[in-house]
């Protein structure tokens, strides 16, 4: 189970300044979005909760989740659905430029987050995106995490900052609370840094935020792999060696990765080498979900496994 805004994201896919004339292509994204895809994918049962435009963008969105076979709870509204504009300034630097004020997803809100549902679910999924767009989805998601916390439903949180969205302040204040309520945390160094000061090292920024509270902290380095603490025990996962197309979307394909295998009830070391083989998987393809595996197709990219032909 999920909350979370999904955005349309118009991509230029040539490099060089957006011109009169510049191609551009459609896709979808939002980090809650790409996590339920990636745990469908896997066989996984995902609700993804939201406000979506009653447009024909919004209609895209609800169409693109059916088909991925994720449930979509969503309230339709008359505000339009964000957007995020790339650039591909040059062949290895693009910029991104968001356009979510005043949007169906801003407008979320407590009351569009179903209790009885909420309280059903096996595991809740929240980043820090979704109360960063705002006072009434930042409520959203605490209401969604007090309803979950008190059904004893394990709460999941990727602290997944945007610098484009609020500040590190405001993103400590917002996101402590939620922290503390947490099982998972998911975060890169400099986000576990929001919460643990005095620490590089990966292992003690996980260590850092279990203190807060959560049993479970994966710190997340990129091409270096993952530092995990998970029930008082230290995992070390690699990274899978890939090459690199698009890096947006790994954070969110790592987590799905890990969820699914967790309510698969796999064990620490399974959930994190099948994150790592999602993390590559989004890495390797254009798109923040789009290239993820169905669980038959893991074997791809899983090294281990020495059947591939
Ligand atoms: O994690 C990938 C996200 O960055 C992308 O899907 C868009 O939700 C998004 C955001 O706010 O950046």
């Amino acid at each position: 189970m999920t909350v979370g805004e999904a955005l349309g994201v118009l991509s230029a896919f040539r490099p060089g300044p957006l011109a009169l004339g510049t191609d551009l292509r459609l896709g979808l994204a939002g980090a809650e979005l790409n996590v339920a895809v990636g745990v469908s994918r896997l066989g996984g049962s995902a609700t993804w909760i939201s406000r979506v435009s009653d447009d024909a963008l919004g209609d895209l969105i609800l169409r693109e989740l059916r088909a991925e076979g994720v449930t979509a709870v969503a309230v339709r509204d008359a505000a339009p659905t964000s957007l995020l504009l790339k650039e591909q300034r040059t062949a290895g630097h693009s910029r991104t430029r968001y356009y979510r004020t005043h949007t169906a997803g801003a407008r979320l809100s407590p009351e569009d987050i179903p209790e009885d549902l909420i309280a059903r679910a096996t595991v809740l999924h929240v980043t820090g995106i979704t109360p960063a767009l705002g006072d009434s989805p930042a409520r959203a998601v605490t209401r969604a995490v007090d309803i979950a916390a008190g059904a004893g439903v394990t709460v999941s949180l990727d602290i997944n900052f945007r610098s484009l969205l609020w500040s590190e302040a405001d993103a400590r204040a917002a996101l402590l609370p939620l922290l503390r309520r947490s099982d998972l945390v998911f975060a890169g160094p400099h986000e576990a840094g929001l919460a643990v000061d005095g620490t590089q090292d990966p292992d003690k920024l996980a260590e850092g935020i279990c203190h807060f509270g959560p049993a479970s902290a994966v710190i997340k380095t990129g091409a270096e792999g993952a530092y995990a603490l998970i029930d008082g025990r230290q995992y070390r996962q690699p990274a899978i060696p890939v090459q690199v197309h698009d890096s947006v979307g790994a954070g969110d394909a790592f987590a799905a990765g890990y969820l699914a295998e967790l309510l698969a009830g796999e064990p620490p070391e399974r959930r994190l080498r099948t994150a790592a083989l999602l993390g590559a998987f989004a890495v390797g393809t254009a798109g923040d979900w789009e290239g993820l595996p169905r669980r038959s197709e893991l074997r791809l990219l899983d090294h281990h496994d020495d059947n591939v032909r």
